[in-house]
């Protein structure tokens, strides 16, 4: 009996249904995640490519689409001039409670030399690092000689932009294995050697190296007009089988993207299609973490120091008093969402305030007095449950289960007022 094909073929046999109910299982699925090894708290997603290749974009894009709103946490450039310099770690809270993304510093022909990589790759470079520098060795200022299992990366992704397929003589010269030369004024990408280079190191530590076709918008106008084809287009079937033949990797490895870029809101197929990367990168991560490469590495790890030299453990946020947690909260308001000042700053008011808020979702109350955004007022309540160890209320567990941002939509629970 012949079987009809009731929707297009498309020449990934894994592409996602574009439905709400992808986007949700997704959420959930990489809230849910936990790594493979007890020694890792939190799987270490790193993130590489040429300058504008779209690695903060795509920090954005997930946080974007776990959030259901759009969150710029990452400077995003015009792809004129490397706009990250700083190797920079990103959490995502509950939402993604064992995931860590590291951001980093597009690459050029003179940064990330002598070892450099290793360094990233090995958990060396703490978050803030500052990457944009010709020489990086054990004297750095905050290098880490001795990391630990949970500073290793874990999964790394080469972002490729697709605009640069577009370009002949990439793939010319990705053939040969000829960097391009450096000119004066013209933007740098990532270059094959470099691409290769990073294979090459992430290899070596056992690690797969994924790739991210990013930007396929730009490049394929069909796509353009409804990425809902991307797995259709032959032209980013061709990208991707390039991509792959270049550098060696599975084409199961390169993963097309596209992330937000001049969109005001949030839409599904963005969503899944950067949830879809992130999930793929948990997954390998987690091979990584029960393969023999990992292991060998965590067992012959210098051995920790002496009881009696081992510090006493910093203290949790269980045993944390209210002023540990009020600094913290300060420093989050400050570095991580950015905002300095509304009426008053985080230490000018009372634990028992914040709790308060905690305990009734105020979110108006944030806003109005920390002087933060929507997104951002969810992300400090967020932030000040988890230090205080305050339950998510649950009207607000509800609404942020179903909130459904423009067109996409599921039915919602029914609330008390309709029944009555
Ligand atoms: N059209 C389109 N533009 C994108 C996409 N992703 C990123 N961009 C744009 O590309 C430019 C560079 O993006 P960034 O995310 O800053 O690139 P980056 O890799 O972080 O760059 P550096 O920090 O300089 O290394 C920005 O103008 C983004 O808006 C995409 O999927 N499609
Ligand atoms: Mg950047």
């Amino acid at each position: 009996m012949s079987s009809e094909i009731l929707i297009p073929r498309s020449w990934d046999p894994t592409q996602p249904l574009w439905v709400p109910e992808t986007r949700l299982s997704l959420r959930q699925s990489i809230a849910s995640f936990a790594p493979r090894a007890c020694a890792v708290p939190k799987v270490n997603v790193l993130l590489v490519g040429g300058p504008g290749a779209g690695k903060s974009s795509l920090v954005n894009s997930i946080y974007s689409a776990l959030e259901g709103e759009m969150v710029r946490l990452a400077a995003r450039g015009t792809g004129a001039g490397t706009i990250t310099t700083r190797f920079t770690k990103y959490d995502f809270e509950d939402l993604a409670p064992a995931v860590a993304i590291w951001d980093s510093a597009g690459w050029t022909e003179d940064t990330y030399k002598h070892g450099a990589l290793n360094y990233v790759l090995g958990g060396h470079l703490p978050d803030g690092f500052e990457l944009d520098q010709r020489h990086i060795d054990d004297r750095s200022p905050g290098f880490r000689p001795s990391p630990v299992a949970g500073d290793y990366m874990h999964v790394v992704f080469i972002a490729v932009p697709y605009e640069e397929l577009s370009n002949e003589s990439y793939l010319a010269r990705a053939r040969s294995g000829v960097p391009r030369p450096s000119r004066a004024g013209r933007r740098a990408h990532l270059l094959p050697a470099q691409a290769r280079d990073c294979r090459d190191h992430a290899r070596a530590r056992g690690l797969t190296p994924l790739v991210l076709l990013t930007k396929v918008d730009q490049g394929s106008e069909e796509v353009a007009a409804d990425l809902k084809t991307l797995f259709l287009s032959d032209e980013i079937r061709e990208a991707v089988l390039s991509v792959a033949d270049d550098l060696g990797v599975p084409a199961q490895d390169v993963i097309p993207i596209k992330s937000y870029s001049h969109e005001t809101t949030p839409t599904c197929v963005i969503d899944i299609l950067v949830l879809r990367a992130l999930s793929t990168a948990l997954s390998v991560a987690n091979d990584y973490l029960r393969s023999p490469d990992f292991k060998r590495r965590v067992q012959s790890a210098p051995p920790a120091p002496p009881q009696s030299a081992v510090p006493p453990p910093p203290p949790t946020s269980a045993g944390a008093s209210d002023d540990d947690i009020m600094a913290a909260l300060s420093s989050f308001v400050t570095e991580k969402l950015n905002v300095v000042g509304g009426d008053f700053e985080v230490t000018d008011l009372d634990a028992d305030e914040i709790r308060g808020w905690c305990h009734g979702n105020e979110t108006s109350m944030c806003q109005e007095d920390l002087g933060l955004d929507p997104a951002q007022a969810k992300r400090f309540l967020r932030k000040a449950r988890s230090l205080f160890h305050i339950p998510q209320p649950r009207g607000a567990a509800a609404r942020d289960r179903f909130y459904t941002p423009q067109s996409d939509f599921i039915t919602p629970p029914p609330s008390d007022a309709g029944a009555a």
